[in-house]
C-alpha cells in the first residue's frame, strides 16, 4: 500500500490513514490505497476513514480532468465501502467537498468536526456531484436540500449538515480519537444507498429551482444536475446512477466545465508572480486613508479578516459620517442573519477612527482611497512619507492614475504600490495590485499576502491608464456606443450582451455608475486620441441636461422612484436620431451577433496588447480580472479563454473585418494576435519571452 494510505488496526477498529497534501484530493493513489485497504479488514469489527492534514477529502482530483480515467474510479472505491462487511465510519474535518462528501456518504456513518463544512462546488467547475451524491445525499437529507447544494455549489455548517441528515455527530476535540470511539459502539452497517428517498415537497422544491434558474443563468449544469438529483425518486439506484453517469458525462468535457475548470486553477496562478523569492513583511495594523465608499469597504475588508484598522478622513464630519455608515452596514449583516450582532459589533469595533497623521506610525500596511486626483492623492502621500515606518508599504488604491508618478513623489518608491479594489471594496473579490516600476519585492509579496488574508482574488498589474481591467472596459463601452448611435436601440445593445452571459449591458451599467464620471474624465481626455467622440456623444449630451443616470432618474434610460429598472425613453431614442443626423451617421440595423462580437473582439484585443506589453503576466490572469471585476460570464472562462475558444485565426479574421470596415483607428489587430494567429498558438499557451 502506498504511503499515501496506511492502515493500522486499534482494538476492534481498523484506522485507514490517508495524508495526500494539501487537500487529499482522491487521486488515482488514494482511490487505490483504500480501495485495497477495505480489502482485507481482518478481524476488525469497524472501520474509520481518516484524513491527515488539514481536511478530509476535498473533492476529485481536479488535475486528473480531461485526462483517460484510471481505475478504481471513485465511484468503485464507494462501492468498496458500501461492500466492506463492517461498518465504516467517515472522520470528516475541514471541507469535505464533492467528491470528499460523496466518499463519506458512502461510508455507513459520518462524524464531522464542529468547525467541519460540507459542500457540492461541482456546479463552481460547470459539472455536478458525479460519485453517487445525487444519489446517496437525497436519501439523507430529501429532494430539496440536496439540489440545494447541488445548484449553489455552497459549503454548509457541521451543525447544519447533522440538523438535515447528512452526518450522524458533532466531534469536539480529536476528529480521529471520537471516531474511534464512534466506531465502538457500531456493529452494523447503515448502507446509504438501501435506504429510501424521502417525499419531496414540491413548493420546496420550486424555490430551490427559481433560485438556481437566476443565480446560474446561463450554466447548462443546473439542467442536468436537476434531472439527476430528481430522478432519485424516479428509479432504482443502479438505474439512476447509471443517469447520473451519462448526465455527468455529458459535461465533463464541454466548453463549459473546460472554462471553469480554467478559472479555478487561473485564479490560483494569479496569486504567483514569476521570478519572485522576497518574504511577506509583517501584516497586523492597516491603515486606510479616506472614509467614503472605498475607504469604507477597505476598512470593512479587513475588519472581517479579523485586521485592526486605523481610519483617518481629513474632513471629520466625513469620518463621522464613513463610521455611522459602516456600523450600519454590519448591523444590516447581522438582521439578514449573515453574521451575528455580537460579531458585527466586533468586527465594527476593529476600526478605529484616527483624528492626525500621526496615528498612522505604526501601521504595517496603509492604502489611501481618496478623490480620484493626482494633486490629491500626492498630497495625501507626503503626509503618509512622514509618519509611516520605514518597513511599512503604502498603497493607492487609484483606479486609472500613473502609480510611478505618485511614487516618484515619495521617499522610498520600493514601498509604494496600487491596490485597486473593486467596489464594495468588502464585497468585490477581485483586487488588481499595481507594480510600480520601483515597487520592491517585498511590497508586492506584502500586498499578495495580504489580498489573500482578506479572501481577495489578486491579479499582478503593470502601471499603465486603467491597468488591466479598466483600460480593457474603454473598448468595450466605445463599441456598445458606436453600435447604438449607428441604429441599435439602447435596450437592444445591451440585451445582446445579457443574452452573452453579461450580468447587466454595458449602457444600463453606465447609468448604474453615474454618466458624469465618463463626463468628467473624457474633460481630461483627448478627442480621437484617447476616445471615439461618437461613442459618447450622447451621454455628454444627457449629462448636460442633467440626465445623469440612476441617481437623477433618468440617463440614457429612465427609471421610475424607487425602481432600478431601466426604462426605454422615446426622448433619448430622438436624441440618437438626431444625433446621428447631425454627425451624419446612416443608421442602419445592427444585429445582436455583431454587438456581442465588436464588444468581444474590443476586449480581445486590448487584453492581447496587455499581454504583450507585460501589463498582465499571463492570459489567465486578464480572465481571473474580467471575471471576478466586471461579470463576464464564469462559464466561458474570461474574454482570453473565450478566444482561445474561437480560435485566433479567427479572431484575427474578424478583427480585420472591422478594421475594413470602421478603418485603422481602434481596429489595429495586436502584433501578438496576428503572431499567435499566425503560428497556430493561443494566448493560454503564450510566455512572454
Ligand atoms: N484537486 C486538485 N487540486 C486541488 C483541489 C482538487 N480538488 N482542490 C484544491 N487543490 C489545490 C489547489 O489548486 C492549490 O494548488 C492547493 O490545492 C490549495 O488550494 C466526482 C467530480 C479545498 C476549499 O471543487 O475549494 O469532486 O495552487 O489555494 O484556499 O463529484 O481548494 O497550491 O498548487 O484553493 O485553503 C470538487 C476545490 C472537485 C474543491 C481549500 N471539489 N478546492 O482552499 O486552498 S470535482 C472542489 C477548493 C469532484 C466528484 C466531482 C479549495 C479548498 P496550488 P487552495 P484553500
Amino acid at each position: 500500500m502506498s504511503d499515501i494510505v496506511t492502515s493500522e488496526q486499534r482494538g476492534d477498529v481498523l484506522i485507514i490513514r490517508v495524508n495526500n497534501p494539501p487537500v487529499n484530493a482522491l487521486g488515482i493513489a488514494v482511490r487505490e490505497g483504500v480501495t485495497n485497504a477495505l480489502a482485507d479488514v481482518g478481524n476488525a469489527k469497524a472501520a474509520v476513514l481518516h484524513c491527515e492534514g488539514r481536511t478530509f477529502f476535498a473533492g476529485a482530483d481536479i488535475t486528473e480532468f480531461g485526462k483517460p480515467p484510471q481505475s478504481p474510479s471513485l465511484n468503485d472505491m464507494i462501492e468498496a465501502l458500501e461492500n466492506c462487511p463492517i461498518p465504516v465510519i467517515a472522520a470528516m474535518h475541514g471541507t469535505s467537498l464533492g467528491g470528499g462528501l460523496e466518499t463519506a456518504l458512502g461510508c455507513d456513518y459520518r462524524i464531522i468536526d464542529r468547525k467541519g463544512r460540507v459542500g457540492f462546488p461541482e456546479i463552481e467547475l460547470g459539472i455536478f456531484p458525479g460519485a453517487g451524491g445525487t444519489q446517496r445525499s437525497p436519501r439523507l437529507c430529501g429532494i430539496p436540500e440536496s439540489l440545494k447544494m447541488t445548484l449553489d455549489g455552497k459549503p454548509i455548517t457541521a451543525a447544519r449538515a447533522v440538523e438535515i441528515g447528512l452526518c450522524d455527530e458533532i466531534s469536539d476535540g480529536d476528529i480521529l480519537e471520537n471516531a474511534i470511539a464512534f466506531a465502538e459502539t457500531k456493529t452494523e452497517k447503515h448502507v446509504v444507498r438501501d435506504l429510501p428517498v424521502p417525499a419531496c415537497d414540491q413548493a420546496e422544491l420550486e424555490k430551490v429551482l427559481a433560485a438556481a434558474q437566476k443565480s446560474r443563468r446561463g450554466q447548462i449544469a443546473v439542467e442536468n444536475a436537476t434531472r439527476a438529483v430528481l430522478a432519485s425518486a424516479e428509479m432504482d439506484f443502479d438505474s439512476a446512477m447509471e443517469n447520473e453517469r451519462k448526465l455527468f458525462m455529458e459535461l465533463l468535457n464541454g466548453s463549459q466545465a473546460r472554462a471553469m475548470r480554467h478559472m479555478f486553477f487561473a485564479e490560483r496562478l494569479s496569486a504567483k508572480v514569476d521570478g519572485l523569492d522576497a518574504q511577506p513583511g509583517s501584516l497586523g495594523l492597516i491603515g486606510v486613508v479616506g472614509s467614503g465608499t472605498m475607504g469604507g469597504g477597505i476598512a470593512m475588508a479587513f475588519a472581517n479578516a479579523g485586521f485592526a484598522v486605523r481610519i483617518h478622513d481629513a474632513n471629520a464630519e466625513a469620518l463621522k459620517a464613513g463610521l455611522e455608515k459602516i456600523r450600519a452596514l454590519y448591523l444590516a449583516s447581522a438582521s439578514k442573519g449573515r453574521i451575528s450582532e455580537a460579531e458585527a459589533l466586533d468586527r465594527f469595533d476593529r476600526i478605529q477612527p484616527i483624528d492626525s497623521w500621526d496615528g498612522f506610525a505604526a501601521c504595517d500596511l496603509i492604502i489611501e482611497a481618496v478623490f480620484e486626483r493626482m494633486d490629491v492623492k500626492k498630497a495625501v502621500f507626503a503626509e503618509l512619507d512622514a509618519v509611516a515606518r520605514p518597513d511599512a508599504i503604502i498603497a493607492t488604491n487609484t483606479s486609472y492614475l500613473d502609480v510611478d508618478e505618485i511614487a516618484a513623489g515619495t521617499k522610498d518608491p520600493a514601498r509604494v504600490l496600487g491596490m485597486h479594489f473593486f467596489s464594495p471594496a468588502n464585497v468585490m473579490r477581485l483586487l488588481e495590485i499595481v507594480r510600480g516600476a520601483k515597487t520592491s519585492g517585498k511590497a508586492l509579496v506584502t500586498a499578495l499576502d495580504a489580498a489573500k488574508r482578506i479572501r481577495k482574488v489578486p491579479v499582478v498589474s503593470g502601471v499603465c491608464h486603467g491597468f488591466i481591467g479598466n483600460r480593457m472596459l474603454k473598448g468595450y463601452g466605445r463599441e456598445a456606443g458606436l453600435c447604438m448611435m449607428e441604429g441599435a436601440a439602447p435596450q437592444d445593445v445591451d440585451k445582446a450582451l445579457y443574452d452573452f452571459g453579461m450580468p447587466m449591458g454595458p449602457l444600463a451599467m453606465g447609468d448604474l455608475a453615474g454618466l458624469d464620471i465618463g463626463y468628467d474624465n473624457r474633460r481630461s481626455m483627448v478627442a480621437g486620441e484617447d476616445y471615439e467622440p461618437l461613442a459618447s456623444v450622447l451621454q455628454d449630451r444627457l449629462v448636460e441636461m442633467g440626465r445623469k443616470g440612476q441617481k437623477t432618474s433618468a440617463g440614457i434610460y429612465k427609471y421610475e422612484a424607487s425602481s432600478r429598472a431601466p426604462i426605454p425613453d422615446p426622448e433619448v431614442d430622438a436624441l440618437i436620431e438626431n444625433i446621428a443626423q447631425e454627425q451624419g451617421v446612416a443608421r442602419r440595423p445592427v444585429s445582436a451577433d455583431e454587438i456581442v462580437e465588436r464588444c468581444m473582439l474590443a476586449l480581445i484585443n486590448e487584453g492581447a496588447r496587455i499581454l504583450e506589453e507585460g501589463i498582465a503576466q499571463r492570459a489567465s490572469d486578464i480572465d481571473v480580472v474580467y471575471v471576478n471585476g466586471y461579470g463576464f460570464p464564469r462559464y466561458r472562462g474570461g474574454p482570453m479563454f473565450y478566444a482561445d475558444e474561437l480560435g485566433l485565426a479567427h479572431v484575427l479574421e474578424r478583427t480585420r473585418h472591422y478594421q475594413e470596415k470602421f478603418g485603422p483607428k481602434w481596429w489595429t489587430p495586436a502584433p501578438l494576435l496576428e503572431k499567435l494567429a499566425a503560428e497556430n498558438s493561443s494566448f493560454g499557451a503564450w510566455k512572454k519571452g
